[in-house]
C-alpha cells in the first residue's frame, strides 16, 4: 500500500497531483506548516531529512520528490505519463524531470534560503537573481508554441517542473512569460490537479490567472 505525507503548501503538491494522474490507490496524511511556516514536529518525527514529500510503500519510508516520481512512474505508470525510453523524446523527458529539481530549483532556494541569513542583495544573492532569470528564460523559450514541455503530449515532466514557476511567482519573481503563465493554467484544468487539490487542500503556490 502507498501512503503520501502531504505537507501543505509544499512540493508534496506534485507527488499528489501524480498519484491522482495514475489513479493509484493511496493513502494521505496531511501535514499542517507550522505558524513559522516549517513542516510540523509531527512530520520532523518521520524521517531524518524531514523534507516533504515522503511516500511510504509497504512501511519503508522514501523521501526526494524527484525519486518518489521515477518509482511511481516505474512501479504504477503502465507505459503513461513518459515516453518510451526509445522514443526520440526521451531525453527531454529526463532531462526536464531533473531540471525541475536540480537546475531549476536552484537559483530559487539560494533565494528562499538568503533573508534568513542575512544575504539580501549580497553577490551571492545577485547570482541567484541571475541564475533565476536564465532557468526561468530557457523555460519561457521551451514552452513558446507547444502545448507542455514535450509538444502535445502532457506527461509527469509538466508536473515536475509546475513548482519552479510557481515557486518563483510566490517570490514575486516569475514577471510577464506570457507562456509559462499559459501552460500553467493548462495544467491547472486538468482534473486530476483539482482533484489533487480537493483531497490535499489548498495550495497557495498555485498561480493564479
Ligand atoms: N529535495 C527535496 C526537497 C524537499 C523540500 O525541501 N521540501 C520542503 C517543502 S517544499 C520541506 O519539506 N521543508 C521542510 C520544512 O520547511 O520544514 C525534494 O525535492 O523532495
Amino acid at each position: 500500500m502507498l501512503k503520501l505525507h502531504h505537507l501543505s503548501n509544499s512540493r508534496s503538491q506534485k507527488s499528489l497531483w501524480l498519484l491522482e494522474e495514475l489513479g493509484v490507490p493511496y493513502e494521505l496524511q496531511c501535514h499542517e506548516r507550522g505558524p513559522d511556516l516549517r513542516a510540523p514536529a509531527e512530520f520532523k518525527a518521520l524521517h531524518p531529512l524531514a523534507t516533504a514529500p515522503l511516500l511510504e510503500v509497504d512501511g519503508v519510508l522514501y523521501p526526494e520528490s524527484g525519486a518518489i516520481a521515477q518509482y511511481l512512474l516505474a512501479r504504477h505508470g503502465e507505459g503513461r505519463l513518459a515516453p518510451a525510453p526509445d522514443s526520440p523524446a526521451y531525453a527531454d523527458y529526463l532531462w526536464w524531470m531533473h531540471y525541475g529539481i536540480a537546475a531549476g530549483m536552484q537559483p530559487i532556494m539560494y533565494k528562499v534560503r538568503a533573508p534568513g541569513h542575512g544575504l539580501v542583495g549580497s553577490s551571492y544573492d545577485q547570482a541567484a537573481d541571475v541564475d533565476l532569470v536564465a532557468v526561468l528564460d530557457y523555460l519561457e523559450a521551451a514552452l513558446a508554441g507547444r502545448a507542455y514541455l514535450l509538444g502535445e503530449e502532457f506527461s509527469a515532466a509538466d508536473i515536475q517542473v509546475s513548482f519552479v514557476p510557481e515557486l518563483a511567482n510566490a517570490l514575486g519573481l516569475l514577471g510577464e512569460r506570457p507562456a509559462i503563465r499559459g501552460w500553467l493554467a493548462r495544467l491547472y484544468a486538468r482534473p486530476a490537479f483539482e482533484r489533487s487539490l480537493a483531497v490535499g487542500g489548498a495550495y497557495r503556490f498555485k498561480v493564479a490567472g
